[in-house]
């Protein structure tokens, strides 16, 4: 297929846009324009088979222990189980506890919706500050924003993550404390930064009260597996709203990390958002690979990282409410696919993920679509957009969509010298207006932005992601190059303020820097 162009597939075959596309769960995916022929597909599905995905996916539904380096099932797909369904951990079925931490979680946040909820001075929340990171952090955020339409506008929310104390300083500098509640979000509870940031929220709150401790447990809620360290840092386990180890942080926006989502939509949106997953979690566990979205889309993924050595995926969402959706999936693929050895650990022979990124169109077209049109680089892209628009201002959702059909199409089919030369263009300007064209997407649409269309296209990524990593033969849910860093950063803490010198454990790059850190660091005094 290498030397194959676009043009002459679709010359060949007029009604190519037609057959190879493909409407399930609510989503229609356009993948005519990829660089593929039938028997490409052909080929990728026996590929496919080969890798045992079918089995793949049903161990995963099924809750066996995939996430192998971690002996842990995977399974977010319980999280939108139907009530009175029933799937097995260790021979416990774990629907019923999932729907009763929604149940717990839609109480509360019909609490605080409705003003019943009071602060320690007896006003009623305005603020809510979700605190967490990683996981616990993207998800939440890229919903909120995703379902800022549907979300309660009476209610501020902010959302804190990094360890940089601007983070925290810049989100609640305008808040007032008796109406602001915090929502620490960790699964483990014991994470650097969001353990320092509900410390600094915790000092900032009683400074605004008056130091009563007692106002901890009207404005704190937490959101963790650990009870232990929940209780600990002063947080009544009853307003803790609890999930399990075989959810993984990336794939934890619609367990009780979600609660921030909830409180700003409500139970019943969040509920459509389940429902949403839930049917992308049936099409992928029922439909046939060939005709299987996920499926399709991971196989695609493979195919140019494998086949034509591209290593970056554009994901170009055509709606500004999902402007952190890119970032969002940055962590859901690079972090389950970035990965160099096999799940039984022995060194791929073949590449693995790609790097995802992207920003929402039209923003994207001036400035780095000129790569993507021009650059000696090949750079598969996924255009997402909805046919309906949420804020309807003239015919601007026309120009949003037309923009977005228009780079799929100047991508795929570009502008021969010969057309630049009808076009009247001097010879010497030729080379530069030409675009070669040949460069592949994916043109994903919805019909409108609701909570269920959110919890579809999560969905779709999520087990596009899983399809990759089936194929490539990889762990997908554990996360072990996070650590190193970490352990490290715990050994350098002391030694940017401690009296004597740092020496003898780093190499002499680091060193260097700690020392310069050190001679110029501002003196605690002045902080
Ligand atoms: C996600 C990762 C990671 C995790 C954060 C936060 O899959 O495991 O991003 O979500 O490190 O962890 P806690 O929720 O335990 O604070």
């Amino acid at each position: 297929m290498r030397d194959i162009h676009l043009r002459r597939l679709f010359a060949e075959d007029p009604r190519r846009g037609e057959r190879m596309a493909l409407e399930a769960a609510g989503v229609h995916l356009d993948y005519s324009k990829n660089r593929v022929s039938a028997e490409t597909l052909r080929l990728l599905l026996a590929l496919a088979q080969e890798c045992g995905l079918a089995q793949r996916i049903e161990a995963m539904f099924r809750g066996e222990r995939i996430n192998t380096t971690e002996k842990r099932a995977a399974l977010h797909t319980a999280l939108r189980a139907p009530a009175g369904s029933s799937v097995l951990v260790d021979g416990e079925n774990v629907v019923p506890g999932v729907h009763a931490v929604l149940e717990a979680m839609a109480r509360f946040c019909q609490s605080v919706r409705a003003g019943h909820w009071r602060g320690h001075t007896g006003k009623r929340m305005r603020n809510a500050v979700n605190i967490g990171i990683g996981g616990s952090d993207l998800g939440p955020v890229m919903a909120f924003e995703a379902l800022r339409a549907y979300s309660e506008r009476g209610l501020r929310l902010r959302f804190v993550s990094n360890v940089d104390g601007t983070d925290f300083a810049e989100a609640v500098r305008d808040l007032d404390p008796g109406e602001t509640l915090f929502i620490v979000a960790s699964k483990t509870f014991t994470t650097l930064e969001t353990m320092a940031n509900a410390r600094a929220a915790r000092a900032w709150l009683l400074a605004g009260l008056g130091g009563a401790k007692e106002a901890i447990a009207r404005h704190f809620v937490a959101v963790s597996t650990n009870e232990k360290e929940v209780r600990g840092f002063g947080i009544d386990p009853a307003n803790m709203f609890g999930f399990w180890d075989w959810v993984g942080g990336r794939y934890s926006m619609d367990s009780a990390i979600g609660l921030s989502t909830m409180l700003a939509v409500g139970p019943a949106h969040f509920r459509d958002l389940l429902a949403g997953f839930r049917e992308m979690d049936e099409h992928f566990r029922a439909a046939p690979l060939a005709r299987n979205l996920p499926v399709l889309m991971g196989l695609l993924s493979v195919w140019y990282v494998n086949f034509f050595g591209t290593q970056t995926l554009a994901v170009l969402p055509y709606d500004q409410y999902l402007k952190r959706f890119p970032a969002y999936l940055q962590q859901l693929a690079m972090e389950s696919n970035g990965k160099r050895v096999t799940a039984e650990g022995d060194p791929v022979a073949w590449n693995t993920g790609p790097v995802y990124w992207g920003e929402p169109g039209t923003n994207g077209q001036h400035s780095f679509y000129q790569l993507l049109h021009q650059g000696t680089l090949v750079v598969p892209c996924d255009f997402i957009g909805f046919c309906q628009p949420l804020n309807a201002l003239q015919d601007q959702h026309d120009m949003l969509i037309a923009n977005m059909l228009a780079q799929g199409e100047a991508l795929a089919f570009g502008r021969t010298a010969d057309e630049v030369r009808a076009e009247g263009t001097p010879e010497w300007l030729v080379p530069h207006r030409v675009f070669e064209g040949n460069r592949p997407s994916n043109t994903l649409r919805l019909e409108r932005l609701t909570p269920a269309a959110l919890g579809r296209l999560v969905a779709l990524y999520e087990h596009s992601v899983f399809t990759q990593a089936a194929i490539w033969g990889i762990n997908a849910f554990d996360q072990w190059g996070v650590e190193l860093g970490k352990a490290l950063a715990q050994r350098i803490i002391p030694e940017l303020s401690g009296a004597a010198e740092p020496s003898g454990a780093h190499d002499g790059s680091t060193l260097a820097l700690i020392s310069r850190y050190r001679s110029l660091r501002q003196p605690r005094g002045r902080d």
